[in-house]
């Protein structure tokens, strides 16, 4: 046994199915809970019952995939574990709230959020780390975005502020669009897009899956914050919620499969 591989494959396969059965018997607490029927036209539980599934499924397979992939992406992986898992644990009780006919579950949403988010700019850091471009001020800079992003975010769904009257919406929705915006800038500015051409291909390539995650797939959300303040004719919180969903799916498990194919092309 070398000293930086200290334990055994089968002790690690050991450590993450255990690690996975115990998320399974903390979660079949909730996933059990009592329930009704969800009707066959209910788009909306329909898309939060498969987004609780597969975030599940995705959360399953980084965890067991960390120990396939070479070190210095496992903490890569880790993280997309926990973005994930943490998504899967709040959707739980989302679909709950929407299947128990509360509508539109606003807070659990915007919990998960505030956690997922900043575990998000934790794996952007990595990536910017490994192209050599990563500082503590860069970091510092994208997690405040990000959270003024989330908070305005909040403020205009929820009416929990109401600081701009009529406007409160629109204006607190582009509060957020600002902090976005930021964070766009800071990903495609000339000097980090020319760090990361010298990185290797796979860095390469978590580098660039992670600005059009950022640019085409976050996009949604404001899209859907829009339908869901009823800004978009024909539109409403339906809308808003299979988008939230559908965006939550692509910028959680589809990035975290994007960070996993490149650590696994990465000799
Ligand atoms: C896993 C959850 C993720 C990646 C959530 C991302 C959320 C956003 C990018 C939200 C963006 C918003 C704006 C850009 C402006 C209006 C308010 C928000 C919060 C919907």
């Amino acid at each position: 046994m070398g000293l930086n591989k200290p334990y055994s494959n089968a002790t690690r396969t050991k450590v993450a199915l255990s690690a996975l059965l115990a998320m399974l018997v903390v979660g079949t607490q909730t996933v059990s809970a009592a329930t009704t029927a969800l009707e066959s036209n209910d788009w909306v539980g329909i898309s939060f019952w498969i987004a609780t599934a597969m975030m599940l499924a995705f959360t399953a397979f980084f965890l067991i995939e960390r120990q396939n992939v070479p070190d210095k992406w496992k903490t890569s992986m880790t993280v997309a574990a926990l973005v994930t898992g943490v998504a899967w644990y709040h959707y739980t009780y989302m679909r709950e709230v929407w299947a128990m006919g509360d509508g539109s579950p606003l807070v659990y949403r915007y919990i998960d959020w505030l956690i997922t988010v900043p575990l998000q700019v934790i794996e952007f850091y990595l990536i910017l780390a490994a192209i050599g471009v990563g500082t503590f001020v860069m970091f510092r800079n994208l997690m405040g975005a990000s959270l003024v992003m989330l908070v305005a975010g909040f403020f205009g769904e929820s009416g929990a502020w109401d600081l701009f009257g009529d406007s409160n919406a629109e204006v607190w929705w582009a509060i957020g669009m600002l902090g976005w915006a930021y964070i766009l800038y800071e990903l495609w500015k000339g000097d980090v897009e020319s760090a990361a051409a010298s990185g290797s291909d796979s860095v390469q390539f978590a580098f660039n899956s992670m600005r059009l995650i950022v640019t085409f797939g976050w996009a949604i959300y404001p899209l859907g914050y829009l339908m869901g303040a009823g800004l978009i004719d024909g539109m409403g919180s339906d809308d808003m919620n299979i988008l939230y969903n559908i965006a939550d799916l692509v910028n959680k498990g589809a990035f975290g499969m994007m960070i996993w194919y490149a650590a696994k092309n990465d000799a």
